[in-house]
């Protein structure tokens, strides 16, 4: 709520100012690189993060004129002027796309729309979302770069696209926020190997969160290392984040042969055919019915009555039923 009202001043100042405005994804490395690529061009220009969801939803976003948006969907009906995007679900809208499904991640797309393929920094930091959105991170520096990515607050991200755009990444490492947000990452790391160690290997993983938000954990890492330790073909991770607000986090194989984007978008979400989302409400006084709507999704997807899920309580403790 106030983190919207005082983005939205921060907005209406870079209009008086007459300073570009992009919006990029907050979720990952993808969205801040990308913001960090455009800073690069546009040292004076003001950043706004946002989910894809917050996109979609937000009433304020799409009164803007956007001078850039990177890895998200354009605000519906805004006037975007260039976008650099490798969503399958994310149709073009901008006056200036630099739009590719089958690109790695939009940070490559942002400096080749920009101009800055031959940047150093720049190519440093493509370097870096190719590899945390394609899930195979081989450098340790890019590892510590997505923990501090994902568990930093709001503010922290702007600064670290604001830092990453001037120096790289090094610069980003050496910050004192950025050891604070290891050090969550480093708990919320322990919780997701707890919960790792008690799921049963299989192809098909489907796991329930019940009280998802008293975890402080990224479901996204959590869907991604259960995807790797357990082999499995198709996980999904549904978690109630609020009294009747649920989301989804689907991971699939990249050699197939199940499509996250299929289950994600029958739920209001999008993404990719090995990575896709989904945030949804259940009718007010219904808030329970989140659950069944996901099972339902799910189980008429994998053509099946009956399908096999994980329940997680606050304190790990795992429950499998079948529903
Ligand atoms: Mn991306």
């Amino acid at each position: 709520m106030l983190g919207n009202l005082i983005d939205f001043l921060r907005v209406v100042s870079a209009k008086i100012r007459r300073r570009p405005v992009a919006l990029c994804d907050i979720g990952d490395v993808d969205g801040i690189t990308s913001a960090a690529i455009f800073l690069r061009k546009y040292p004076d220009a003001v950043i706004v993060l946002r989910a894809p969801a917050q996109v979609q939803k937000s009433k304020w976003l799409r009164l803007f004129t956007w001078t850039f948006v990177a890895d998200l969907p354009c605000p519906p009906g805004a006037k975007v002027k260039m976008r650099a995007d490798h969503h399958r679900t994310n149709s073009p809208c901008a006056e200036q796309e630099c739009y590719d499904p089958s690109a790695p991640c939009s940070a490559l797309l942002a400096a080749k729309l920009l101009g800055l393929e031959d940047d150093p920094i720049v190519r440093e930091l493509v370097d870096a979302a190719i590899q945390t959105d394609t899930a195979n991170v081989t450098s340790e520096k890019v590892r510590k770069l997505d923990m501090i990515v994902r568990y930093s607050r709001y503010s922290t991200k702007l600064k670290i696209a604001k830092i990453l755009s001037e120096k790289g990444i090094d610069a980003v490492l050496s910050l004192p926020e950025a050891q604070e947000a290891l050090e969550k990452a480093r708990e919320a790391e322990h919780i997701i190997n707890t919960i790792c160690e008690k799921v049963p290997a299989s192809d098909i993983i489907t796991m329930y969160f019940p009280k998802g938000k008293k975890l402080d954990i990224s479901y996204r890492q959590l869907n991604i290392i259960i995807q790797k330790s357990k082999n499995a073909k198709f996980v999904n991770i549904l978690v109630k984040r609020g009294f009747r607000t649920y989301r989804l986090y689907c991971g699939a194989d990249k050699e197939g042969p199940y499509d996250c984007t299929t289950i994600a978008k029958q739920l209001g979400g999008g993404g990719h055919k090995f990575a896709a989302g989904a945030q949804y409400k259940s009718p007010i006084f219904r808030p329970g019915e989140g659950f069944r709507r996901f099972v339902n999704v799910l189980k008429n997807y994998l053509g099946v009555s009956k399908v096999r899920v994980i329940v997680v309580d606050e304190n790990l403790n795992l429950n499998e039923i079948e529903v």
